[in-house]
């Protein structure tokens, strides 16, 4: 009961974007901010709709770079969303480049994924009309593996009919071994599920900036086996 008065309390306060802007891009790790505030990953194949999605997620048609050509950010992107940091990496997954651009790509993403206690969420983007490629699990391999806690973005929703879209999260989730609460549909053309994604940025961003429990003290702390003096 309690759970539910919760859940309609937050969603009567969404989550305010007002002024989204560009911080920075990095090449490679040396160049890799440390942010103070929550930082959320952007991930995904190439052209499954990483910058439109933020660019949505912004209000701003530009901010992000986007194109029709697969592949064009090759760059850790950072852009400051005023109460946290979105970092729109490197698309993978792309065929038509070289292997030295392929291996490249991968260091910078695994360099990413390293500082692990700067990411505070991911978002792992994927196309809404289609099976998860082979480089989608394994990037979901990937954060598990890393346990960095994420969240799916299936991408272009306004491509399926609701019907459809159903049954493809559905199908999704159950290729992914996700529930399909992990999975949140969007498109960026008409701003469908923006309010979802707000939501649990929201989340993400009261749970980095409320005090963590620091296990290490009470371990620390005179016990059973300890004398005091
Ligand atoms: N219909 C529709 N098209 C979309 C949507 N999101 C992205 N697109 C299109 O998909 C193409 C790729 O979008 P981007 O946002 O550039 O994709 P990306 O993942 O950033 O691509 P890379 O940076 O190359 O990895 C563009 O032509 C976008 O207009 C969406 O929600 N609906
Ligand atoms: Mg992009």
């Amino acid at each position: 009961m309690y759970e539910m008065n919760d859940k309609k309390e937050q969603r009567t306060t969404p989550l305010l974007i007002k002024n989204a802007t560009f911080i920075t891009s990095a090449a490679r790790a040396e160049q890799f901010i440390t942010p103070q505030k929550p930082m959320i990953a952007v991930c995904g194949k190439s052209n499954v709709g990483k910058s439109s999605f933020i660019n949505m997620l912004a209000n701003r048609k530009k901010l992000a770079k986007t194109s029709s050509e697969p592949g064009r950010t090759r760059l850790v992107n950072y852009f400051d969303f005023g109460e946290f940091i979105l970092a729109d990496l490197p698309g993978y997954g792309f065929a038509r480049v070289s292997k030295t651009e392929k291996e490249k790509w991968a260091k910078t993403l695994d360099a990413f994924f390293k500082n692990k206690d700067q990411i505070a969420h991911v978002f792992m983007l994927a196309d809404s009309r289609h099976d998860p490629t082979a480089d989608d699990v394994q990037m979901i391999e990937f954060l598990h593996y890393h346990t960095l806690p994420f969240t799916v973005v299936l991408t272009k929703a306004d491509k399926l009919s609701k019907m459809k879209l159903k049954e493809h999260i559905k199908a999704i989730a159950a290729d992914l071994y996700l529930g399909e609460k992990n999975l949140l549909a969007t498109s960026a053309e008409t701003g469908y599920g923006k309010a979802d994604v707000l939501q649990k940025i929201k989340e993400v961003i009261e749970f980095s900036n409320a005090p963590q429990t620091d296990f290490e003290d009470e371990d620390d702390a005179p016990g059973e086996d300890e004398e005091v003096e």
